[in-house]
Protein backbone atom coordinates (compact mmCIF):
# COMPACT_ATOMS: atom_id res chain seq x y z
CA UNK A 1 0.00 0.00 0.00
CA UNK A 2 1.24 3.40 -0.66
CA UNK A 3 0.20 6.71 1.01
CA UNK A 4 -2.78 8.05 -1.37
CA UNK A 5 -5.75 11.30 -0.79
CA UNK A 6 -8.27 8.75 0.33
CA UNK A 7 -7.15 9.51 4.05
CA UNK A 8 -7.02 13.23 3.74
CA UNK A 9 -9.47 15.51 5.96
CA UNK A 10 -11.86 16.34 3.37
CA UNK A 11 -11.90 20.39 3.71
CA UNK A 12 -8.25 21.76 3.43
CA UNK A 13 -8.89 22.33 0.18
CA UNK A 14 -11.56 25.74 0.64
CA UNK A 15 -9.56 26.55 3.43
CA UNK A 16 -6.62 29.75 2.64
CA UNK A 17 -4.23 31.66 4.25
CA UNK A 18 -5.43 35.02 5.42
CA UNK A 19 -3.64 38.66 5.14
CA UNK A 20 -1.22 38.09 7.88
CA UNK A 21 -0.30 40.99 10.38
CA UNK A 22 2.30 40.02 12.36
CA UNK A 23 3.99 36.69 13.39
CA UNK A 24 5.69 36.56 16.57
CA UNK A 25 7.43 33.57 18.54
CA UNK A 26 7.20 33.57 22.79
CA UNK A 27 9.44 31.19 24.59
CA UNK A 28 7.54 30.41 27.75
CA UNK A 29 8.80 28.16 30.85
CA UNK A 30 6.43 26.73 33.44
CA UNK A 31 7.57 24.69 36.39
CA UNK A 32 5.90 22.01 36.94
CA UNK A 33 4.22 21.09 40.47
CA UNK A 34 6.02 17.70 40.18
CA UNK A 35 9.08 16.93 38.37
CA UNK A 36 7.90 14.59 35.57
CA UNK A 37 10.59 11.99 34.86
CA UNK A 38 10.50 9.24 31.77
CA UNK A 39 13.17 6.73 30.92
CA UNK A 40 15.63 8.65 29.48
CA UNK A 41 15.06 12.42 31.40
CA UNK A 42 13.90 14.03 33.97
CA UNK A 43 11.94 17.74 33.16
CA UNK A 44 10.94 20.23 36.30
CA UNK A 45 9.65 22.76 33.86
CA UNK A 46 7.91 23.29 30.73
CA UNK A 47 9.34 25.24 28.24
CA UNK A 48 7.82 25.75 25.04
CA UNK A 49 7.74 27.64 22.18
CA UNK A 50 4.53 28.88 21.29
CA UNK A 51 3.74 31.16 17.93
CA UNK A 52 1.33 33.47 17.68
CA UNK A 53 -0.12 34.98 13.99
CA UNK A 54 -2.11 37.74 14.12
CA UNK A 55 -4.66 39.21 10.58
CA UNK A 56 -6.48 42.28 12.01
CA UNK A 57 -7.46 41.92 15.11
CA UNK A 58 -7.89 38.16 15.11
CA UNK A 59 -4.96 36.25 16.58
CA UNK A 60 -4.51 32.64 16.32
CA UNK A 61 -1.63 30.39 18.68
CA UNK A 62 0.28 27.18 18.49
CA UNK A 63 2.48 25.58 20.35
CA UNK A 64 5.67 23.46 19.43
CA UNK A 65 5.73 20.34 21.62
CA UNK A 66 9.45 19.96 21.35
CA UNK A 67 11.33 20.37 24.40
CA UNK A 68 14.71 22.45 24.80
CA UNK A 69 16.37 19.44 24.76
CA UNK A 70 16.64 16.54 22.66
CA UNK A 71 15.83 13.64 25.19
CA UNK A 72 12.44 12.91 24.19
CA UNK A 73 12.80 13.48 20.24
CA UNK A 74 15.58 15.62 18.00
CA UNK A 75 13.58 18.50 17.51
CA UNK A 76 14.62 20.63 20.21
CA UNK A 77 12.84 24.68 20.79
CA UNK A 78 16.36 26.10 19.35
CA UNK A 79 15.87 23.90 15.96
CA UNK A 80 12.32 24.36 15.53
CA UNK A 81 12.77 28.10 15.87
CA UNK A 82 15.59 28.20 12.80
CA UNK A 83 13.31 25.93 10.77
CA UNK A 84 10.56 28.51 11.29
CA UNK A 85 12.07 31.36 10.51
CA UNK A 86 14.67 30.20 7.48
CA UNK A 87 11.72 28.10 5.82
CA UNK A 88 8.32 27.56 7.10
CA UNK A 89 7.76 31.52 7.83
CA UNK A 90 8.64 32.39 3.98
CA UNK A 91 6.14 29.61 2.79
CA UNK A 92 3.27 31.88 4.29
CA UNK A 93 1.16 33.24 1.80
CA UNK A 94 -2.27 35.33 1.92
CA UNK A 95 -4.36 33.65 -1.15
CA UNK A 96 -2.09 30.59 -0.56
CA UNK A 97 -4.74 27.47 -0.42
CA UNK A 98 -3.71 25.61 2.95
CA UNK A 99 -3.53 22.04 0.71
CA UNK A 100 -0.85 23.93 -1.60
CA UNK A 101 0.89 25.66 1.86
CA UNK A 102 1.07 21.54 3.65
CA UNK A 103 2.52 20.25 0.35
CA UNK A 104 4.97 23.01 0.30
CA UNK A 105 6.20 22.49 4.23
CA UNK A 106 6.09 18.80 2.76
CA UNK A 107 9.02 19.63 0.83
CA UNK A 108 11.67 20.79 3.86
CA UNK A 109 12.50 16.86 5.29
CA UNK A 110 11.28 16.04 8.94
CA UNK A 111 11.15 18.41 11.71
CA UNK A 112 7.33 17.67 12.22
CA UNK A 113 7.28 19.99 15.76
CA UNK A 114 8.14 22.70 13.76
CA UNK A 115 5.71 22.37 10.84
CA UNK A 116 3.31 21.64 13.52
CA UNK A 117 3.28 24.74 15.31
CA UNK A 118 2.60 26.77 12.40
CA UNK A 119 -0.06 24.79 11.19
CA UNK A 120 -1.81 24.77 14.80
CA UNK A 121 -1.18 28.78 14.51
CA UNK A 122 -2.63 29.29 11.27
CA UNK A 123 -5.84 26.65 11.76
CA UNK A 124 -6.63 28.81 14.85
CA UNK A 125 -6.21 32.46 13.23
CA UNK A 126 -8.60 30.89 10.16
CA UNK A 127 -11.09 29.23 12.92
CA UNK A 128 -11.09 32.15 14.76
CA UNK A 129 -11.76 34.67 11.47
CA UNK A 130 -14.50 32.29 10.10
CA UNK A 131 -16.19 32.03 13.84
CA UNK A 132 -15.61 28.81 14.23
CA UNK A 133 -14.87 26.34 16.70
CA UNK A 134 -11.24 24.40 15.64
CA UNK A 135 -12.93 20.88 15.60
CA UNK A 136 -15.65 22.33 13.09
CA UNK A 137 -13.34 24.01 10.81
CA UNK A 138 -11.59 20.11 10.63
CA UNK A 139 -15.71 19.24 9.84
CA UNK A 140 -15.46 17.34 13.27
CA UNK A 141 -18.43 17.11 15.95
CA UNK A 142 -18.29 18.69 19.43
CA UNK A 143 -18.23 16.02 21.88
CA UNK A 144 -17.15 15.02 25.76
CA UNK A 145 -12.95 14.14 25.57
CA UNK A 146 -12.06 10.72 27.68
CA UNK A 147 -9.30 11.86 30.16
CA UNK A 148 -6.09 9.90 30.82
CA UNK A 149 -3.15 10.54 32.97
CA UNK A 150 0.79 9.72 32.58
CA UNK A 151 2.31 9.20 36.11
CA UNK A 152 6.15 9.98 35.69
CA UNK A 153 8.67 7.68 37.40
CA UNK A 154 9.17 7.65 41.34
CA UNK A 155 11.59 7.28 43.64
CA UNK A 156 9.45 4.31 44.96
CA UNK A 157 7.03 2.12 44.59
CA UNK A 158 4.88 3.85 47.40
CA UNK A 159 4.99 6.93 45.79
CA UNK A 160 3.58 5.38 42.58
CA UNK A 161 0.80 3.89 44.65
CA UNK A 162 -0.01 7.39 46.02
CA UNK A 163 -0.16 9.33 42.40
CA UNK A 164 -2.35 6.34 41.01
CA UNK A 165 -4.57 6.45 43.94
CA UNK A 166 -5.09 10.33 43.30
CA UNK A 167 -5.76 9.98 39.47
CA UNK A 168 -8.03 6.93 40.65
CA UNK A 169 -10.12 9.24 42.84
CA UNK A 170 -9.99 11.71 40.43
CA UNK A 171 -11.94 9.52 37.99
CA UNK A 172 -9.59 9.43 35.45
CA UNK A 173 -10.52 7.07 32.28
CA UNK A 174 -7.36 5.23 32.16
CA UNK A 175 -3.64 5.66 34.21
CA UNK A 176 -0.62 5.69 32.24
CA UNK A 177 2.65 4.47 34.44
CA UNK A 178 5.93 5.04 32.62
CA UNK A 179 8.50 2.05 32.97
CA UNK A 180 12.00 1.83 32.55
CA UNK A 181 14.68 -1.10 33.06
CA UNK A 182 14.68 -1.87 37.04
CA UNK A 183 11.57 -0.30 37.72
CA UNK A 184 9.08 -2.16 35.77
CA UNK A 185 8.12 -5.44 36.56
CA UNK A 186 7.65 -5.49 39.82
CA UNK A 187 6.22 -1.74 39.94
CA UNK A 188 3.16 -2.90 37.44
CA UNK A 189 2.79 -5.67 39.35
CA UNK A 190 2.70 -3.78 42.57
CA UNK A 191 0.02 -1.12 40.86
CA UNK A 192 -2.58 -3.84 39.66
CA UNK A 193 -2.39 -5.97 42.62
CA UNK A 194 -3.44 -2.75 44.40
CA UNK A 195 -6.15 -1.56 41.59
CA UNK A 196 -7.56 -5.12 39.66
CA UNK A 197 -9.71 -3.17 37.58
CA UNK A 198 -8.28 -0.01 36.37
CA UNK A 199 -7.77 0.65 32.66
CA UNK A 200 -3.56 0.30 33.01
CA UNK A 201 -0.88 0.63 30.45
CA UNK A 202 3.30 1.42 30.81
CA UNK A 203 4.68 3.55 28.83
CA UNK A 204 8.87 2.65 27.92
CA UNK A 205 9.82 5.70 26.45
CA UNK A 206 12.38 3.01 24.14
CA UNK A 207 14.34 1.68 27.10
CA UNK A 208 14.42 -1.74 25.97
CA UNK A 209 16.01 -4.08 23.39
CA UNK A 210 14.81 -6.96 21.22
CA UNK A 211 16.94 -9.06 23.83
CA UNK A 212 14.63 -8.49 26.61
CA UNK A 213 11.45 -10.07 24.97
CA UNK A 214 11.33 -12.99 28.06
CA UNK A 215 11.28 -10.27 30.06
CA UNK A 216 8.57 -7.89 28.46
CA UNK A 217 6.71 -11.13 28.35
CA UNK A 218 6.36 -10.96 32.33
CA UNK A 219 3.85 -8.14 31.49
CA UNK A 220 1.35 -10.23 30.12
CA UNK A 221 0.27 -11.23 32.86
CA UNK A 222 -0.84 -8.34 34.28
CA UNK A 223 -4.19 -7.55 31.38
CA UNK A 224 -2.15 -3.52 30.13
CA UNK A 225 -4.15 -2.17 28.11
CA UNK A 226 -0.51 -1.78 26.04
CA UNK A 227 2.96 -0.63 26.26
CA UNK A 228 3.72 1.76 24.58
CA UNK A 229 7.50 2.39 22.69
CA UNK A 230 9.17 -0.65 24.27
CA UNK A 231 12.11 -0.31 21.58
CA UNK A 232 14.11 2.15 20.15
CA UNK A 233 12.94 5.71 19.78
CA UNK A 234 13.49 5.19 15.83
CA UNK A 235 12.46 1.42 15.32
CA UNK A 236 9.74 -0.09 13.75
CA UNK A 237 10.96 -3.08 12.77
CA UNK A 238 11.91 -5.45 15.66
CA UNK A 239 8.82 -3.90 17.45
CA UNK A 240 7.07 -6.42 15.14
CA UNK A 241 9.25 -9.26 15.89
CA UNK A 242 8.21 -7.85 19.69
CA UNK A 243 4.44 -7.98 19.03
CA UNK A 244 4.33 -11.62 17.65
CA UNK A 245 6.16 -12.84 21.19
CA UNK A 246 4.10 -11.40 23.60
CA UNK A 247 0.51 -10.79 24.44
CA UNK A 248 0.33 -7.29 25.34
CA UNK A 249 -0.63 -5.25 22.74
CA UNK A 250 2.21 -2.61 21.37
CA UNK A 251 1.67 1.09 21.35
CA UNK A 252 4.13 2.99 19.07
CA UNK A 253 4.61 6.71 19.65
CA UNK A 254 8.27 8.25 18.93
CA UNK A 255 8.61 5.82 16.20
CA UNK A 256 5.38 7.26 14.51
CA UNK A 257 5.98 10.48 12.29
CA UNK A 258 3.84 10.48 9.23
CA UNK A 259 1.24 8.62 8.22
CA UNK A 260 3.72 6.75 6.24
CA UNK A 261 5.12 5.42 9.25
CA UNK A 262 2.09 4.68 10.39
CA UNK A 263 1.17 2.50 7.19
CA UNK A 264 5.26 0.91 8.07
CA UNK A 265 4.16 -0.07 11.48
CA UNK A 266 0.91 -1.27 10.53
CA UNK A 267 1.93 -3.39 7.89
CA UNK A 268 4.75 -5.01 9.38
CA UNK A 269 2.81 -5.85 12.53
CA UNK A 270 4.48 -3.48 14.61
CA UNK A 271 2.09 -2.36 16.86
CA UNK A 272 -1.50 -2.63 17.39
CA UNK A 273 -2.26 0.77 18.75
CA UNK A 274 -0.88 4.46 18.00
CA UNK A 275 -0.38 7.14 20.31
CA UNK A 276 -0.98 10.19 18.36
CA UNK A 277 0.52 13.51 19.21
CA UNK A 278 -0.37 15.84 16.58
CA UNK A 279 2.70 17.98 17.21
CA UNK A 280 4.97 14.91 16.49
CA UNK A 281 3.37 14.40 13.34
CA UNK A 282 3.11 17.80 11.51
CA UNK A 283 -0.15 18.67 12.42
CA UNK A 284 -3.84 18.34 12.92
CA UNK A 285 -3.86 17.59 9.20
CA UNK A 286 -1.64 14.75 9.15
CA UNK A 287 -2.72 13.32 12.74
CA UNK A 288 -6.44 12.99 11.17
CA UNK A 289 -4.74 11.15 8.32
CA UNK A 290 -2.94 8.63 10.24
CA UNK A 291 -6.50 8.40 12.45
CA UNK A 292 -8.35 8.17 9.27
CA UNK A 293 -6.05 5.46 8.17
CA UNK A 294 -5.74 3.04 11.53
CA UNK A 295 -9.68 3.40 11.63
CA UNK A 296 -9.51 1.74 8.22
CA UNK A 297 -7.24 -1.12 9.21
CA UNK A 298 -9.16 -1.31 12.41
CA UNK A 299 -5.88 0.27 14.45
CA UNK A 300 -7.42 2.01 17.99
CA UNK A 301 -6.21 5.73 18.06
CA UNK A 302 -5.44 7.95 21.21
CA UNK A 303 -3.75 11.67 21.43
CA UNK A 304 -0.71 10.96 23.42
CA UNK A 305 0.49 14.80 24.97
CA UNK A 306 3.86 16.93 25.60
CA UNK A 307 3.15 18.15 29.16
CA UNK A 308 1.73 21.03 26.62
CA UNK A 309 0.44 24.37 28.62
CA UNK A 310 -3.21 25.17 27.71
CA UNK A 311 -2.25 26.31 24.44
CA UNK A 312 -1.10 23.18 22.88
CA UNK A 313 -3.63 20.95 25.40
CA UNK A 314 -6.44 22.48 23.35
CA UNK A 315 -5.39 21.09 20.15
CA UNK A 316 -5.36 17.86 21.39
CA UNK A 317 -8.83 18.15 23.06
CA UNK A 318 -9.76 19.34 19.35
CA UNK A 319 -8.16 16.98 17.98
CA UNK A 320 -9.96 13.83 19.79
CA UNK A 321 -13.37 14.71 18.65
CA UNK A 322 -12.41 12.66 15.77
CA UNK A 323 -14.29 9.40 16.15
CA UNK A 324 -11.04 7.08 15.24
CA UNK A 325 -9.86 8.07 18.84
CA UNK A 326 -11.30 5.33 20.91
CA UNK A 327 -9.06 5.15 23.76
CA UNK A 328 -8.54 8.12 26.16
CA UNK A 329 -5.47 9.75 25.88
CA UNK A 330 -2.58 11.83 27.80
CA UNK A 331 -5.22 14.68 28.59
CA UNK A 332 -5.39 15.61 32.27
CA UNK A 333 -6.54 18.33 34.08
CA UNK A 334 -3.99 21.50 33.75
CA UNK A 335 -3.41 22.04 37.35
CA UNK A 336 -1.92 18.68 37.73
CA UNK A 337 1.33 19.78 35.69
CA UNK A 338 1.22 23.61 36.75
CA UNK A 339 0.25 25.78 39.49
CA UNK A 340 -1.27 28.13 37.01
CA UNK A 341 -1.81 28.12 32.84
CA UNK A 342 -1.17 31.00 30.11
CA UNK A 343 -4.91 30.28 28.96
CA UNK A 344 -8.20 30.02 30.83
CA UNK A 345 -10.23 28.03 31.21
CA UNK A 346 -7.83 25.46 32.17
CA UNK A 347 -8.80 21.89 31.42
CA UNK A 348 -10.53 20.27 34.42
CA UNK A 349 -12.51 16.72 34.50
CA UNK A 350 -16.44 16.60 35.30
CA UNK A 351 -17.61 14.03 38.13
CA UNK A 352 -17.50 11.15 35.44
CA UNK A 353 -13.67 12.09 34.36
CA UNK A 354 -14.73 13.45 31.10
CA UNK A 355 -12.91 17.08 30.08
CA UNK A 356 -15.11 19.34 27.91
CA UNK A 357 -14.34 21.46 25.02
CA UNK A 358 -13.48 24.96 25.30
CA UNK A 359 -16.37 26.79 24.32
CA UNK A 360 -15.79 29.83 21.90
CA UNK A 361 -13.89 29.70 18.38
CA UNK A 362 -10.63 28.49 17.54
CA UNK A 363 -9.73 26.72 19.95
CA UNK A 364 -11.58 28.18 22.38
CA UNK A 365 -9.07 29.30 25.22
CA UNK A 366 -7.67 32.86 26.10
CA UNK A 367 -4.87 33.68 26.50
CA UNK A 368 -4.09 35.33 30.12
CA UNK A 369 -1.71 38.32 29.33
CA UNK A 370 -0.18 39.14 32.55
CA UNK A 371 0.59 34.91 33.24
CA UNK A 372 1.84 35.21 29.60
CA UNK A 373 4.53 38.12 30.39
CA UNK A 374 5.73 36.52 33.98
CA UNK A 375 6.20 33.01 32.18
CA UNK A 376 8.00 34.68 28.70
CA UNK A 377 11.75 33.75 28.80
CA UNK A 378 12.24 35.55 25.28
CA UNK A 379 10.26 36.69 22.65
CA UNK A 380 11.14 37.89 18.70
CA UNK A 381 9.03 39.22 15.97
CA UNK A 382 8.94 37.56 12.59
CA UNK A 383 7.02 39.53 10.90
CA UNK A 384 9.84 40.51 8.35
CA UNK A 385 10.56 37.14 7.27
CA UNK A 386 7.20 37.05 5.13
CA UNK A 387 7.73 37.40 1.78
CA UNK A 388 6.56 40.04 0.09
O1 LIG B 1 6.15 9.48 26.03
O2 LIG B 1 4.17 10.15 26.05
C1 LIG B 1 5.35 10.34 26.32
C2 LIG B 1 5.71 13.62 28.27
C3 LIG B 1 6.89 14.10 27.72
C4 LIG B 1 7.55 13.37 26.78
C5 LIG B 1 7.05 12.13 26.39
C6 LIG B 1 5.87 11.64 26.91
C7 LIG B 1 5.21 12.38 27.90
C8 LIG B 1 4.02 11.92 28.60
C9 LIG B 1 3.15 12.96 29.27
O3 LIG B 1 3.75 10.76 28.75
C10 LIG B 1 1.91 13.24 28.50
C11 LIG B 1 1.10 14.38 29.04
O4 LIG B 1 0.55 14.26 30.12
O5 LIG B 1 1.00 15.41 28.34
MG1 LIG C 1 5.10 7.89 25.08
Amino acid sequence: MTRTDIYDPHLTGEITIPSISQIEAVTVSLPFVTPFSISSYTWDCKEALLIRIDSGEFSGWGECVADPDPFYSPETTTSCLHIIKEFIVPLIREGKSFTDFLREMDHIRGNKMAKAAIENALLDLIARMREVPLHALLGLEKKMIMSGISIGIKDTVDELLDSVAEAVEKRYHRVKMKIKRGKDVEWVAAVRERFPFIQLMADANGDYSINDINHLKELDVFNLLMIEQPLSYSDIYFHSKLQKEIDTPVCLDESIHSLDDAITAVELGSCRIINIKEGRVGGIIEALRIANYAQSRGIPVWSGGMDETGIGRAFNIHLQTAPAFTIPGDTSETLRYFKEDIVSPIVTLDDEGFISIPEGSGTGVRIETDKLKKYTLRSENLTGLLKK
